[in-house]
């Protein structure tokens, strides 16, 4: 189906180098080059995507609206080029420039619009809706500035601006014909007549305008939309200001409004932060809703069938307020009863949620959104008086389950509840694996299990395979292809196939080869971004996601200083060399966060140079993680690093991309680990420490970290050295109060507690890494355990068991 569009796809390039990029083909360098390529290619899929808009249009298909806050889709050229079909053409079209498609494709900045676990998982159902031709949106914002940069400096964390649209992109669309008014402040007023609806006199107004992603389908010509928002002034400067020489008052006005879409995540510790994240949430849910109306209005003429044709999806709770500007469209703008109107917003919405920590559940104060959202407060206040009734009706008299049950908090200063308001808005909510979503209905949400029982369900996440294999992996790709077929792609299951190759020690021996090279891929990347040089024949230790004391780095470095102190005591005795690798961002106002990873760099810088080491441990911190970093991380690692307290981390995802890449795991009985278990069996994983009820039941006991200190000499010895300033004798003090904090401070995460088991389970590494056939065989059974962890898959489930959407062809 390609066919012509690849035999000219030179000639295009060339084209558009001379006519968009406005270069002579013959002087075009690498980025010129990879903005031609990416012109060609998304010409293609404006086409597809124009066909795939006027089919569902004239299908009158039901859609889902997914709203996120986040889309962490990185880089689009490959993604692209490997859905049309195109890779091959591409090489040869840069080819004859004489240049390499990788370095081509490494031009493209990553769109790096979320921060972690929760904006790759949209980025990767983005994909699947579309590979499965399900008719789809996602919204969000289109950030000026994504992700921050991290840059470390003396083994500090620097968080600097990404502007990644600096230069433009190809990969957008601009609609300047799709915008609407997204309204702000001032009051409510109630007119005379009961029959008359209140009316909301806001106090200032931003336009949000359309931009569009196309999301390519592999192996289908469908694509999904990701529609991203942009904040703009409703007039441009104050001309007056400017010609009068206030230039600071001119771009003042312009800035107020067009600040909602500069920053991922403004700092929140401060009132006007705070302020303008709730501003960010609001105008993306805004702005998404009025399309989706406007959309189902065209095509349907009235809004009573509008829960038939569509799913809005709200992912985590940033965009919980659609629920009450729903209902605020449908009874103040379009005369809908309040009754119908719930009806209808209650059949529309479902909600996943993707953390159990109380800390991280989402609310606003009633104050802050009386101010910005005087008229959603009250729609709030009155969805709340009905679920109080309800409360009542049910358990007459028990004013604790009321309280626990409101959409207002009422302890101390009054705050709205997102989650609850989420809940009570959804006809469906979901956690992210099995354990996350049974935790979700016995402790936060239990309360609401008793009015609504049959609303909870699990959707047990899953990754693009196209991404996350195919193109960060084209070695173990190859083979698979060679093997077992190209199918994979679309049908993860087909990776069973390889179990009886894991018996065949020829296979085995292309694997190794096929690591060994993505090995030594990493390490130049891990020479040039740190200049630690390191041995591809060590063991790749992999621990790359968010820093965040839950999920424990901390633990590992102090297995890694156990690994270090057990090299000099013991130098001559045999050990399994270990490259450990860290990559990961702290939130820039999260303290503890920062200090782990200035950690991990005073260690590394002791024991990277001490000679009496040498090639036996090497700890390296890859700097700015994100997508891109992850193609080359993924596929050389040896072993991943899944180690959170159990009952904290909701799923995990990365721990799926480094099995499917054939890691083995070390972990916790956590998240997905437990189904990545059950997929890849026992034997192939290495699983330690407490299980979610002994971390409960030893918390409730009266957990003493100090005692399991002072019962094991080793533990005792790493944590003297690090508090007593080893590794950093220019501050020796500087990790005092980390130490402390487990030792005194309760050690919340109960690192102490599972050390002994950690150290336990990395001795059963070492050993089975030593016997290089056995490694291998079990890394191979972790690829074709893994079918079940497409997002293919989990797309799937929520199609048919929350959405009711069908794929088209
Ligand atoms: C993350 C969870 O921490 C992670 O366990 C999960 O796999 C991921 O969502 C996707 O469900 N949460 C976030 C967040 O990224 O910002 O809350």
């Amino acid at each position: 189906m390609n066919a012509p569009l690849s035999d000219s796809l030179a000639a295009r390039v060339e084209r558009h180098l001379l006519h968009t990029v406005g270069v002579a083909p013959a002087d075009a360098g690498p980025l010129a080059l990879m903005t031609a390529v990416s012109q060609a290619a998304r010409a293609e899929l404006s086409r597809r995507w124009v066909a795939t808009d006027a089919s569902d249009r004239a299908l009158k298909a039901r859609r889902v609206c997914y709203l996120s806050m986040e889309f962490l889709i990185g880089r689009s050229l490959g993604n692209a080029l490997d859905a049309l079909g195109l890779n091959e053409a591409a090489e040869g079209s840069v080819g004859s420039h004489a240049r390499q498609l990788e370095d081509i494709e490494s031009r493209e900045p990553d769109a790096a619009l979320g921060n972690g676990g929760l904006g790759r998982l949209a980025a990767c159902f983005l994909d699947s809706m579309a590979a499965l031709g399900l008719p789809s949106y996602g919204y969000g914002i289109r950030y000026e500035f994504g992700m921050f940069a991290q840059r470390i400096v003396g083994g500090r964390q620097v968080e600097q601006p990404d502007p990644w649209l600096e230069d433009g992109t190809p990969w957008e669309f601009p609609r300047p014909d799709v915008h609407y008014p997204v309204r702000f402040g001032g009051w409510v007023e109630r007119p005379e007549s009961p029959d008359a609806q209140p009316v909301w006199r806001h106090a200032g107004e931003v336009s949000a305008k359309a931009y569009d992603h196309v999301i390519p389908g592999h192996g289908t010509e469908r694509v999904s939309t990701l529609r991203l928002w942009k904040a703009a002034a409703p007039a441009h400067i104050d001309l007056a200001a400017f010609n009068s020489g206030d230039y600071a008052r001119a771009a003042e006005f312009k800035n107020q409004f067009e600040n909602i879409s500069w920053v991922l995540y403004p700092n929140d510790s401060t009132p006007a932060g705070r302020e303008l994240r709730l501003k960010q949430e609001y105008f993306f849910t805004s702005a998404s809703i009025q399309d989706i109306v406007a959309r189902h209005r065209a095509e349907h003429g009235r809004l009573s069938n509008l829960a038939d044709k569509v799913a809005i999806h709200l992912n985590d709770t940033h965009p919980a307020i659609g629920v009450a500007e729903l209902m605020r469209l449908l009874v103040d703008e379009h005369g809908v009863s309040w009754a119908a109107a719930w009806d209808i917003t209650r059949r529309t919405f479902s909600y996943t949620n993707h953390t159990l920590m109380p800390e991280a559940l989402e609310t606003w104060p009633v104050s802050l959104m009386q101010q910005v959202l005087p008229r959603h407060l009250e729609i709030i206040f009155r969805i709340n008086a009905e679920l109080m009734a309800l409360a009542q009706a049910t358990r007459p008299g028990d004013v604790d389950f009321m309280r626990r049950l409101s959409l207002i908090d009422e302890t101390g200063e009054r705050r709205v509840r997102m989650a609850n308001l989420s809940i009570v808005g959804s006809h469906t909510v979901n956690g992210v694996s099995k354990l996350h979503s049974d935790l979700l209905v016995e402790t936060i949400f239990k309360d609401f299990t008793v009015l609504w029982p049959d609303r909870f369900t699990n959707m047990t996440n899953g990754i693009t395979p196209r991404r996350w294999l195919a193109q960060a992996n084209p070695g173990l790709s190859a083979l698979l292809d060679a093997r077992i077929g190209t199918g994979w792609r679309r049908d993860l299951m087909q990776l069973q196939r390889l179990k009886p190759l894991a018996e065949d020690a020829a296979f085995r021996a292309e694997f190794r080869a096929i690591k060994r090279a993505n090995k030594q891929r990493l390490a130049a990347l891990i020479e040039r971004t740190t200049g630690v040089v390191v041995s591809p024949d060590s063991l790749f230790d992999v621990q790359v996601k968010r820093i965040h004391e839950y999920k424990r780095q901390l633990l590992n470095v102090l297995q890694v200083v156990h690994r270090y102190q057990a090299i000099l005591a013991n130098p001559d005795a045999p050990v399994v060399p270990r490259v450990v690798v860290f990559a990961g961002k702290a939130a820039s106002s999260y303290h503890t966060a920062k200090s782990i990873i200035r950690l991990i760099h005073d260690v590394g810088a002791v024991i990277n140079r001490d000679p009496r080491v040498g090639d036996r441990l090497k700890l390296v911190f890859i700097p700015n993680y994100g997508v891109s970093v992850a193609e080359t991380i993924m596929p050389a690692a040896d072993l991943s690093e899944q180690i959170s307290t159990a009952g904290t981390e909701a799923s995990g995802t990365g721990n799926m991309k480094l099995a499917l890449n054939g890691a083995l795991t070390i972990g916790t009985d956590d998240g997905a680990n437990i189904e990545i278990r059950q997929a890849v069996g026992d034997d192939n994983i290495f699983i330690f420490g407490q299980l979610t009820h002994e971390v409960t039941a030893l918390r409730a006991a009266g957990y003493q970290p100090m005692r399991i200190a002072d019962g094991d000499p080793a533990l005792q010895a790493v944590l003297d050295s690090i508090a007593a300033g080893a590794f950093n004798p220019d501050e020796p003090a500087r990790y005092r109060g980390l130490i402390d904090s487990l030792l005194w401070g309760g050690d919340h995460y109960l690192l102490l507690a599972d050390f002994a088991a950690y150290v336990a389970a990395q001795a059963r590494v070492d050993a089975l890494y030593r016997d290089a056939e056995a490694w291998s065989h079990k890394a191979v059974l972790n690829v074709a355990g893994m079918g079940g962890f497409s997002s293919d898959r989990t797309i799937r489930e929520y199609a048919e068991r929350i959405w009711r959407v069908a794929g088209q062809a």
